[in-house]
């Protein structure tokens, strides 16, 4: 089976391409320029309506949409070390998490006026972003008070890559980790991991964050 992952230099699409690459699965990445809304094959809402990133197609032609869910779906196809069995108490509580990276971090970070500038660039709107994320990041830095390694306990789990894109966000944004010691460190923990280091390598450098 080989899939194909439609994503952005350093969009949440990385989440779903840091777990291809942890996952083994075969797969094509392709890059998409969300600025003019094209692929290298055209027009990119012809494979996404909603003209956002992530977008996976399966092998039998199934599209994918929503980066959580695309997640999921991923770690579902490969042995469980990514997700805990189904229904099982972990299993709520990572979906608990993932959903709270979707609706608390991950739509907070994202531009009040999103389309083709999807996080802020100006003064004003990172200052409100800011405003938004820290309060919520504050809650997942006091889960990690405990000593664990990972968002949900001593194993990595599909909640770690989608984590890891919002802490590289407070660093694109130059937030910096202040009052935020354990974030710090989960980030830099996600650094050391090669599948991070590959698909970074394989983004390259994101959008230009430069004021308009
Ligand atoms: N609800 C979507 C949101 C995805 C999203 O916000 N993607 C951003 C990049 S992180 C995007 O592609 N924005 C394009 C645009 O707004 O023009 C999800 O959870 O996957």
């Amino acid at each position: 089976m080989t899939v194909q992952l439609f994503y952005a230099s350093g969009a949440s699409s990385m989440a779903p391409h840091i777990v291809l690459e942890e996952s083994g699965l075969s797969y094509t990445a392709n890059r998409v320029n969300l600025d003019r809304k094209i692929w290298a094959k055209g027009d990119y809402n012809k494979i996404n309506p909603k003209s956002y990133v992530p977008t996976l197609i399966l092998d039998d032609g199934t599209v994918l949409t929503e980066c959580a869910v695309i997640l999921e779906y991923l770690a579902t196809r490969v042995d469980d070390h990514l997700i805990a069995p189904y229904q099982s108490p972990d299993y709520w509580q990572q979906r608990s998490w993932l959903n709270y990276i979707a609706t608390e971090l991950h739509e907070n970070f994202i531009s009040p006026f999103r389309h083709g500038n999807w996080l802020p660039n100006t003064a004003e709107s990172k200052q409100l972003v800011y405003q938004r994320v820290y309060p919520r990041l504050k809650f997942v830095e006091a889960q990690f008070g405990t000593g664990k390694p990972w968002l949900t306990g001593d194993q990595f789990s599909l909640a770690d890559p989608y984590l890891f894109v919002m802490t590289n966000w407070l660093r694109r944004l130059n937030f910096g980790f202040e009052g935020l010691p354990n974030l710090q460190a989960f980030d830099e923990r996600m650094r050391q991991r090669p599948s991070v280091q590959r698909v970074l390598i394989q983004e390259g450098k994101p959008h230009s964050l430069t004021d308009k």
